[in-house]
């Protein structure tokens, strides 16, 4: 058991995002992003439902401040609607003002009931009007230059945020978004899910793009908002778990390994070692884009700190034949059940999710090492619970599955401190069950329940007074 390794003002709290909680898409002139349109075609949430109405949080702020008040956080990370705040998304359509004191407004909430604001940028509602335009993420020159006016807007209009996120999970945007389809804008190689889309070429491009807009915001925090303002700025990265499906075999150490850099160094070693992995630009080759040198001067060192959402743990295989064009795992599998039997965690409502502890503190190490132990704040995990959506209520409430799941990874990260790891925070996800994108609302992911057939009235699950008290034993007194 670890001992009270975490600083005194280690920052833990809840996230949400504003597509899953929010709803109101068209009030006070916010426009359409690509998940609104994503959602409207049949097939593609598993619920047939949307981002509507959600929570509702657009309309309940206090009754958010309310629970995260009852849990004892000492920090929230929510995520801006880029068209509630320039509706268009555009460095030459109009700013709403509405939308953005919406924020400003919500900021100084939280700073009155003293808990702190960590505001993510992005967290994948991209204005629907910039894919019309010019094709989205894909369009360096344009989508690079909206996103730092975008980001200029905020940073000079909430002085009093001091925790940037430039982007949450470049990984799911690029790889979801456009080589599997699964989430907006569904761009993929497969025709019977898309009329558009290369799966082969998309994702590299558009991961690209995410580094060179990371690299372009942080220049700007640092230079027109930093010296003033001292905040701290990064971009958030997720990462499975890694083990070799069979221990003994090299060939599965390897691909273990190559799991990671498909995965995480893909965006964190061009920011910590100014390049691509090599065994992604093996594998790649000419559809890995190269970084100009004006590129990676942005980019290479724009990190504060290393943002970390984790959710999960696989044991991986090696391939034996050639990579295939469309690959974006490293030439491998991914499975839940090892070469000995063993199964990784219990099963939960996602079918990617299987707690492993252990597999965190691992990795909290890895990336430790691999930069050189930067700042890490934690600004995901958590679990969904099987069979959650169908229990009756008190039962519903009464989540030892989630709560142990918290129990269990944040002693991991004590632990990860104790051996080394220099981690600054810790989000749980999420503040409360909210639209879990393509799985609609079947997923509960809330350490507070949303009646939302009961006009989204919230009630706290066990978990949520879990997180507290957890991290008070790994807290140093003074
Ligand atoms: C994260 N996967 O997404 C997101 O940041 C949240 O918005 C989301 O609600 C949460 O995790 C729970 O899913 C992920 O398929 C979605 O591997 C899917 C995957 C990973 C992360």
């Amino acid at each position: 058991m670890p001992g009270q390794v975490l600083d005194k003002d280690f920052l833990w709290g809840f996230a949400t995002a504003s597509y899953q909680i929010e709803g109101a898409p068209e009030e006070d002139g916010r426009g359409p992003s690509i998940w609104d349109k994503f959602c409207k075609i049949p097939g593609k949430i598993a619920d047939a439902s949307s981002g509507d109405v959600a929570c509702d949080s657009y309309h309940r702020t206090a009754e958010d401040i309310a629970l995260l008040k009852a849990t004892g956080a000492r920090a929230y990370r929510f995520s801006i609607s880029w068209s509630r705040v320039i509706p268009l998304g555009g460095r030459n359509d109009p700013v709403n003002q509405k939308g953005l004191d919406f924020y400003v407004k919500f900021v100084d909430d939280l700073l009155a009931e003293g808990i702190t604001p960590m505001v993510t940028l992005f967290h994948w509602d991209l204005p629907e009007e910039l894919d019309a335009r010019y094709g989205g993420l894909l369009n360096k020159e344009e989508w690079v230059q909206d996103y730092a006016n975008y980001a200029r807007v905020l940073f000079k209009a909430m002085p009093k945020v001091k925790y940037w996120v430039t982007f949450n999970e470049p990984w799911c945007s690029s790889i979801l978004g456009y080589s599997t389809g699964l989430f907006a804008p569904g761009h993929t190689s497969d025709r019977t899910k898309s009329p558009i889309g290369d799966s082969s070429t998309e994702p590299w491009l558009v991961g690209h793009n995410f580094l060179i807009a990371h690299g372009t915001a942080v220049k700007i925090y640092r230079e027109e908002f930093k010296p003033t303002d001292k905040g701290q700025i990064g971009i958030t990265l997720n990462g499975d778990g890694v083990y070799p499906w069979d221990p003994e075999d090299p060939l599965d150490v390897a691909a273990a390994e190559r799991k990671l850099e498909f995965s995480i160094a893909w965006f964190a070693d061009p920011i910590y070692h100014g390049h691509y992995p090599a065994s992604m630009k093996a594998q790649l080759g000419s559809r890995l884009p190269e970084f100009t040198p004006a590129e990676i001067a942005l980019v290479q060192g724009s990190n504060d700190f290393y943002g970390m959402n984790h959710y999960t743990a696989n044991y991986i295989t090696h391939k034996t034949t050639e990579p295939e064009p469309n690959d974006f795992l490293g030439n491998l599998t991914t499975g839940f059940i090892a070469k000995n039997g063993d199964n990784i965690g219990p099963e939960t409502q996602s079918f990617w999710l299987r707690p492993n502890p252990q597999g965190f503190h691992d990795l909290l190490l890895w990336i430790s090492r691999r930069y050189n132990f930067p700042t890490i704040y934690c600004t995901e995990n958590g679990t969904s619970v099987k069979g959650e959506n169908d229990l009756p209520l008190e039962k519903i409430l009464d989540d030892e599955f989630r709560a142990e799941y918290f129990r269990g990874y944040i002693t991991a990260l004590a632990q990860a401190v104790e051996d080394g790891a220099d981690i600054k925070g810790y989000m749980a996800w999420s503040l409360m069950d909210n639209f879990e994108w393509a799985e609609g609302y079947e997923t509960r992911f809330g350490s507070t329940f949303v009646d939302y057939e009961g006009g989204q009235k919230r009630y706290l699950k066990k978990s949520a007074k879990v997180v507290g008290p957890t991290f008070e034993k790994f807290i140093k007194k003074e």
